[in-house]
């Protein structure tokens, strides 16, 4: 069953059909039910009450709100890790830096597995159980969704700066940091995130160019960096 989600035979969204996956699958019902819960709380399906059970597929404003979260919780994540660093912490992290980069250019289901893989591994080394806990609830549906849908490529880039800001070598703040890697992708509008855009100045809607980043965003910004974002957008 999770080789099918993976492999894209069931598509995100799709509803699954107990009755036809036994059949097909032939086992019963029981095995069946406890295979479908693991898959939940892997976050590769979800189940409605009353609707049934469908492969992960994320709306636009869940993965907002996922994401406004993330740049909070994973920039602390990214100071507790650099707090913590040690020579082992390097070494792992930086073969995964290197593996990403040998096959980013592949938008492989294994390239998003390296990826979810490298964010969990700040987590876990961020020392605090709770704050990893939460990262994994809130996260894991959206690198499964990826994953599924469209893998990722080419941030290896921004990877290997949140590996910097890990070694103490990055001058941007954490969630500067953050907030580079995830625009990178993803639209973070100030609907749900004090560190998003206003609709009308997100970088991917044609219409005015972006002068200013809001006043709330640069103050968490070292001054040096305050036009930053900008000029990233303008370049891209
Ligand atoms: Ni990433």
């Amino acid at each position: 069953l999770r080789e099918a989600i993976v492999a894209g035979t069931l598509n995100p969204g799709e509803r699954l059909d107990e009755d036809r996956l036994s059949r097909e699958l032939g086992v019963s019902r029981t095995p069946l039910r406890e295979a479908l819960q693991e898959l939940e709380h892997e976050g590769l399906v979800i189940s409605r009450p009353r609707q049934g059970t469908f492969v992960v597929d994320l709306g636009d404003e869940e993965i907002q709100k996922i994401n406004s979260l993330r740049i909070v919780l994973e920039a602390e994540a990214l100071r507790l890790c650099r707090k913590k660093f040690t020579p082992q912490i390097e070494r792992k992290l930086l073969t995964l830096v290197e593996k990403m980069e040998e096959v980013c250019e592949q938008a492989s289901v294994e390239t998003a597995f390296l990826v979810w893989e490298f964010h969990k591994m700040i987590w876990r080394w961020s020392g605090n159980d709770c704050l990893e806990r939460v990262l994994n609830t809130i996260a894991t549906p959206l690198f499964i969704a990826r994953a599924l849908q469209h893998p990722h490529t080419s941030s290896t880039r921004h990877h290997r700066t949140m590996m910097e800001f890990i070694q103490g070598t990055c001058q941007q703040s954490a969630e500067e940091v953050m907030l580079d890697h995830l625009r990178l992708r993803y639209t973070i509008s100030d609907e749900f995130s004090t560190f998003g855009l206003a609709p009308q100045n997100q970088p991917n809607v044609p219409g005015e160019p972006v002068t200013t980043a809001p006043e709330h965003a640069q103050s968490n910004l070292p001054a040096d960096r305050k036009q930053r974002n900008v000029v990233e957008q303008d370049r891209r």
